[in-house]
């Protein structure tokens, strides 16, 4: 008897860097998010199954268990909490770091200083481990946009080549974190499924390895 396998990914960055580390554990979807409307994807192997949501949505497909693992950004899992999820492995890919930005030349205005970000609860902890009063406003996107238009001093947002930031004037100020995405795992599933889910892992792990050395 074989038990199936469903994994969250999300469409973009996080998608196309798991392919390979799949492939490794014999693992390739028969259709291609980026031109099917499918959500749910079939693979070369009849077990396993993968289904494509926003990236911010896969902690909460797998902690619920209606997948039974996914790929996340440390990024998204830092907001979600994770408690309800076991975190085995750094895939390592679509790395960037999580900062704080802004025009270091902009007059600060009186009182709070005024963060703009989609990372409202990571914003927090932040400037609370630094013993910061700070005023966080709650954006879904284009956070570049808040200081340019007075809407607040600084955001904090994900930075990779700094190319973004820089087209809109601002500059990376204060590292938070370093962000790359994980696996993250059900935990009825590990119980359950233990065998066939062990052995995904360390495939897995090996073609993060492999590739690592590469
Ligand atoms: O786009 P959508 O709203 O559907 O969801 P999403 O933005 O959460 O998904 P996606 O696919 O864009 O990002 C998925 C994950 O990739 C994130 O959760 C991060 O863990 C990771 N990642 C790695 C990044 C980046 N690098 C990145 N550079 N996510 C976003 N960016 C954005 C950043 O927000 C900024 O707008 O790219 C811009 C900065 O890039 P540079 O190179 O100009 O610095
Ligand atoms: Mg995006």
């Amino acid at each position: 008897m074989s038990e199936t396998l469903t994994i969250a990914l999300s469409k973009g960055r996080i998608f196309k860097d798991t392919l390979p580390l799949l492939a490794h554990a014999g693992i390739v979807p028969v259709d291609d998010p980026e031109t099917s409307r499918k959500l749910i994807l079939d693979t070369n192997q009849d077990d396993v199954k993968l289904v494509i949501i926003r990236a911010t949505d896969v902690p909460t497909y797998v902690e619920y268990g209606a997948a039974d693992l996914g790929v996340a950004g440390k990024d998204v899992l830092m907001e979600h909490g994770g408690e309800g999820l076991y975190e085995p492995l750094d895939l390592k890919i679509a790395r960037c770091k999580l900062m704080v930005a802004g025009d270091p030349n902009q007059p600060q205005r009186g009182g709070r200083l005024r963060i703009a970000t989609k990372f409202v609860n990571s914003t927090r902890r932040y400037y609370a481990a630094q013993g910061q009063q700070v005023e966080i406003i709650k954006l879904y996107g284009s956070m570049e946009l808040a200081p340019l238009v007075g809407l607040a001093d600084r955001i904090v947002d994900l930075v990779d080549t700094g190319n973004t930031l820089r087209a809109n004037g601002l500059e990376p100020l204060e590292h938070i974190a370093d962000i790359s995405s994980r696996l993250v795992v059900n935990k009825a599933s590990m119980k359950m499924k233990h065998q066939r889910m062990k052995r995904f892992i360390a495939q897995i792990a090996e073609a993060v390895a492999a590739r690592n050395a590469a």
